[in-house]
């Protein structure tokens, strides 16, 4: 059984939204592309999903500005602009994805005293979400991962997704995603490459 993971393709990361990816929005079609055309037998989408209070806020931490490095519960932490709060536009799907096919939906980040990239587990690796329960339920065996953004929430999920489903082959779907910074996403990729994720382009599944 074939899964795809959409993470994060939510207003907050799109233009226009509270952490602005590039570009972000050019992920929308190739998405809904895969989709329906993907050939998967089960799409998930992971939606950040934080209170207004939550610990990765610059807002939260006085004298620290967004981007800064900061603290949380006693790691380093990025400080973060408010994002992708619960109940709010930012938090929502992009409007133009199709998430009436997804069939789960995996939010995230709702805990204030610990940031959670991956769609699998907070930072900390104490918390599990749910999601691979869910994919090892639905007998996954394919999990091909993309979103937004490449350097943060799509690599952690897809370097959890390599040691937590270790019967499950991974893969990253580099035209559909988009990174916060080139070096970042450069860097991502090769980590992700180094831990047994296959780096792929949409065009490898879509096309027959
Ligand atoms: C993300 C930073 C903070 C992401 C989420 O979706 O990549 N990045 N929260
Ligand atoms: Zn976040």
């Amino acid at each position: 059984m074939k899964a795809l993971l959409l993470i994060d393709i939510q207003n907050g990361f799109c233009p226009g939204g509270n952490l602005a990816v590039a570009h972000g929005d050019d992920i929308v079609p190739i998405a809904n592309s895969l989709i329906s055309d993907g050939g998967y037998d089960v799409i998930v989408a992971s939606q950040d999903w934080h209170p207004a209070n939550h610990g990765s806020f610059a807002s939260q931490h006085p004298g620290k500005k967004p981007f800064d490095m900061g603290e949380l519960s006693g790691q380093p932490q990025v400080m973060w602009p408010d994002h992708c709060v619960q109940e709010t536009p930012d938090a929502e799907f992009h409007p133009d994805l199709d998430i009436g096919a997804v069939d789960y939906i995996q939010q995230k980040g709702e805990n204030p005293a610990v940031d959670s990239y991956s769609a699998f587990r907070d930072n900390d690796q104490a918390a599990l979400t749910g999601l691979a329960g869910y994919l090892r339920a639905q007998q996954i065996t394919e999990l091909d991962v993309c979103g937004l953004a490449t350097d943060y929430c799509v690599k952690f999920s897809a370097l959890d997704a390599v040691e937590m489903l270790p019967d499950v082959k991974v893969r990253f779907i580099e035209d559909a995603s988009r990174g916060i910074t080139p070096e970042g996403v450069r860097a991502a990729i090769e980590e992700m490459r180094a831990n047994g994720v296959g780096i792929i382009k949409s065009s490898e599944i879509l096309a027959d």
